[in-house]
C-alpha cells in the first residue's frame, strides 16, 4: 500500500465522513482511500468552494471538515476559502498535496500561504512518520483550528512502512477559576438589567468542536437566575431561538428595540463572543456605566476588542453552570458533588429588571426585524429587498438553513428571515469575501439535508462563485438561490456615490441571472414585484425536482443602514 492510501484510511477511520474537493493526479490516490474507508466525497467546481462547502458544513455538523486539493493552483484557488475558516475557527483539515521540488511549476511554498491567512501548517515528514503526521494534523483541527496537511508527492507514492500510530489525548473543557466564579456570580447577584451576548464560542463551545451540542441550556439556566436578556453575535443567529427573552442578534443588525435593550444593561457578559465592532457597533452599544465581562476559553480573546472590566478564561458552558450554581445556592465552583441541576431548576427572576411582563410583551411584539415599520419603496419596476425577504420569509418553510454571502444586500435576508437554531443560519464573512454565500449554502445543505437550503447572495457574489451552481444542480440539493439583484457592486456604490466619485467600475449592465441559473439547470423566475413570487409558491408546492433560482430586481435608492458600520471600519 501507497502511503497516500494508508493516509486517506487513516483519515476516515478518525472520522472523516464528507470529504469535499477537485481532484488532480496529487491528491486522486487519497480521495480514493478516504471513500474507500467509508467517507462521502462530493465534487466541487472550483476549489474555493470546496474548501467553503468544507467549511460550511463544519459548521452546520458541528465536526470537523475535510477538503481535499491538487499541488500547486488547487491549493491557491482555495485560498479564500482557507483563509475564511482560519479566521472563523473552523476545524477543517485541507489534504494538499505538493511539489517538494522548487522548481516544479506547481511548487508553492505551502507553509507560507498557511501562515499568511492564519491557519496552521502540517506535512507528511516521510513514509514512516506519515500516519502519525496526518493524526497529529486531525488532533490541530479538532481544536478549532483551519490546518493545511501537505502531502508532498513523493511521499505519498513512497510504500507504506506500518509503525505505531497514536491514540487521541482525553481532552477536558476549560474549567473557570473559583475566584472567577465567585466574581462573576457577585457583579450578577447585583445587576438589574443583564445581558448576556452568546458567540461562536457558545455555538460550537472549544474541546465539544466534535459534537452538535451548543452552550444553550448553560446560558439559559444562568440567565434565568440573574434576570438576563440574551442576544447573540451574527453567527450564532437563532441560538435562544424560542426564548422569550431571545433579542436575536446584537450588533449592525439589531433591531431597534434589541439595541435599546443592549444599550441600557447594566451588565453585559460576552459568552465566547469577541465583543468586535460589529457585535458592539464600535462600542455603541455599552452604555456608559454598563460593567462589561467576557468569558472565552482562549486567554488571548480577552479585552482583544474592546476593554473588559472582568475576563474568564473559560469553557462557556462550564463556566454558566458554575456560575449558575453558585447564584441559585451559594455553591461555589469546585464543590462538586450534587447532583448536577436540571434547566429551569435555578429559581428566576422573570420579575426583576428586565423582565418584567410588560418587555416581555414588547419583545414579542417589535424584536423582529419584520414586525419594525418601513415605507414600502417597490415601484412596480424593482422590488423593495425588505418586502421581498418579509415574503419570503412568509413563504418558505421554518425548517430552513439560511446562508448569506457579503455585500450592500446581506443583512436583509439576515435580518428578515428567521431560522429555526443556530445551525439554520451560515454565516461565513470572517474574511469579508463576496462569492462565498453559494458554497456556503451548498455545505450547510450537505450537513442538513432536511432542512430546505436558502442561499442568499448580492449579483457580483452570485457570479463570483456562478461554477457551484453545476454542483447543485449535480448534487440534485433542492435549494433556493435568492438574488438581490441590484446590478451593481452595490456596496461601493453606496461608499462611494455620496463622494461624487465616477461609478462605472462597479456598475453592471442588466444580466438575466434566472436564464443563467437555468443554463445550468435550476429553475428560474425573475421577480419585479411581490405579485412574481407566485412562481416561487408554485416551486414549494411542487416536486422541487430541480433547485430554484430567483433573480430579484430590487430597488437600490440608498446604502442599507448596516453598511455604514462597515464604512466606518476602512
Ligand atoms: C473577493 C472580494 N472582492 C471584492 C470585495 C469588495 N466588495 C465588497 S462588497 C462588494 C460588492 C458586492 O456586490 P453584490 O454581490 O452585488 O452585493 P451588493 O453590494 O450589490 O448588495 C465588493 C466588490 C470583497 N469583499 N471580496
Ligand atoms: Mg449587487
Amino acid at each position: 500500500m501507497r502511503v497516500a492510501e494508508a493516509v486517506g484510511h487513516h483519515l476516515a477511520k478518525l472520522g472523516g465522513e464528507v470529504v469535499f474537493g477537485v481532484v488532480g493526479s496529487g491528491n486522486f490516490h487519497v480521495t480514493n482511500a478516504l471513500i474507500a474507508g467509508g467517507a462521502r466525497f462530493l465534487a466541487a467546481r472550483h476549489e474555493g468552494g470546496a474548501a467553503v462547502m468544507a467549511d460550511a458544513w463544519a459548521r452546520t455538523a458541528g465536526r470537523p471538515g475535510i477538503v481535499s486539493v491538487h499541488q500547486g493552483p488547487g491549493l491557491t484557488n482555495a485560498m479564500t476559502g482557507i483563509a475564511e475558516a482560519a479566521k472563523s475557527r473552523t476545524p477543517l483539515l485541507v489534504l494538499a498535496a505538493e511539489a517538494p521540488e522548487i522548481r516544479s511549476n506547481f511548487h508553492v511554498d505551502v507553509a507560507g500561504l498557511a501562515a499568511a491567512v492564519g491557519a496552521e501548517a502540517d506535512r507528511l515528514y516521510s513514509p514512516a512518520s506519515a500516519l502519525a503526521d496526518a493524526f497529529r494534523a486531525y488532533q490541530t483541527a479538532l481544536g478549532r483550528r483551519t490546518v493545511i496537511l501537505a502531502m508532498p508527492l513523493n511521499v505519498q507514492a513512497a510504500p507504506w512502512q506500518a509503525g505505531s500510530v497514536p491514540t487521541a489525548p482525553r481532552s477536558y473543557p476549560a474549567a473557570p477559576s473559583p475566584e472567577a466564579v465567585t466574581a462573576v456570580a457577585a457583579v450578577l447577584r447585583g445587576c438589574e438589567r443583564p445581558v448576556f451576548i452568546a458567540g461562536r464560542g457558545a455555538r460550537s463551545p472549544g474541546v465539544r468542536a466534535v459534537s452538535r451540542v451548543s452552550a444553550r441550556a448553560e446560558l439559559e439556566r444562568l440567565a434565568d437566575a440573574c434576570g438576563a436578556l440574551l442576544t447573540t453575535s451574527a453567527v450564532a443567529k437563532g441560538l435562544f431561538r424560542g426564548n422569550p427573552w431571545d433579542l436575536d442578534v446584537s450588533g449592525g443588525f439589531a433591531s431597534p428595540l434589541a439595541a435599546e435593550l443592549i444599550t441600557r444593561a447594566d451588565v453585559i457578559v460576552g459568552w465566547g463572543c469577541s465583543l468586535n465592532m460589529w457585535t458592539m457597533r464600535h462600542g455603541r452599544l455599552i452604555g456608559t456605566g454598563t460593567t462589561l465581562i467576557q468569558v472565552d476559553d482562549d486567554a488571548s480573546a480577552l479585552g482583544a476588542h474592546r476593554p473588559v472590566h472582568l475576563g474568564v478564561l473559560g469553557d462557556v458552558a462550564e463556566t454558566a453552570r458554575a456560575v449558575a450554581d453558585a447564584l441559585v445556592d451559594g455553591r461555589e465552583a469546585g464543590d462538586g458533588g450534587g447532583e448536577p441541576e436540571s434547566p429551569g431548576t435555578a429559581g428566576t427572576r422573570d420579575t426583576r429588571g428586565y423582565r418584567s411582563a410588560e418587555l416581555r410583551e414588547r419583545i414579542a411584539r417589535e424584536v423582529r426585524w419584520r414586525d419594525v415599520p418601513f415605507a414600502d419603496e417597490s415601484d412596480g419596476q424593482r422590488i423593495d429587498p425588505r418586502a421581498l425577504s418579509i415574503a419570503l420569509d412568509d413563504l418558505l418553510p421554518a425548517e430552513r438553513t439560511v446562508a448569506v454571502d457579503s455585500g450592500n444586500f446581506m443583512g436583509y435576508p439576515s435580518m428578515f428571515l428567521s431560522v429555526p437554531d443556530e445551525a439554520g443560519f451560515c454565516f461565513t464573512q470572517a474574511f469579508q469575501s463576496i462569492g462565498l454565500g453559494l458554497a456556503s449554502a451548498i455545505g450547510a445543505a450537505v450537513a442538513r439535508p432536511e432542512r430546505l437550503a436558502v442561499a442568499a447572495l448580492g449579483d457580483g457574489g452570485a457570479l463570483m462563485g456562478v461554477s457551484e451552481l453545476e454542483t447543485v444542480v449535480r448534487l440534485g440539493i433542492p435549494m433556493v438561490v435568492v438574488v438581490y439583484d441590484d446590478e451593481a457592486y452595490g456596496a461601493e456604490v453606496h461608499h462611494f456615490g455620496p463622494d461624487g466619485d465616477p461609478l462605472d467600475t462597479v456598475r453592471f449592465p442588466p444580466a438575466d441571472i434566472a436564464a443563467i441559473g437555468r443554463g445550468f439547470g435550476f429553475e428560474g423566475v425573475t421577480v419585479r414585484r411581490a405579485g412574481d413570487l407566485g412562481a416561487v409558491r408554485g416551486w414549494l408546492n411542487g416536486p422541487r425536482e430541480r433547485p430554484l433560482l430567483i433573480d430579484a430586481k430590487v430597488t437600490s435608492s440608498r446604502g442599507s443602514w448596516w453598511l455604514q458600520e462597515a464604512f466606518r471600519g476602512h
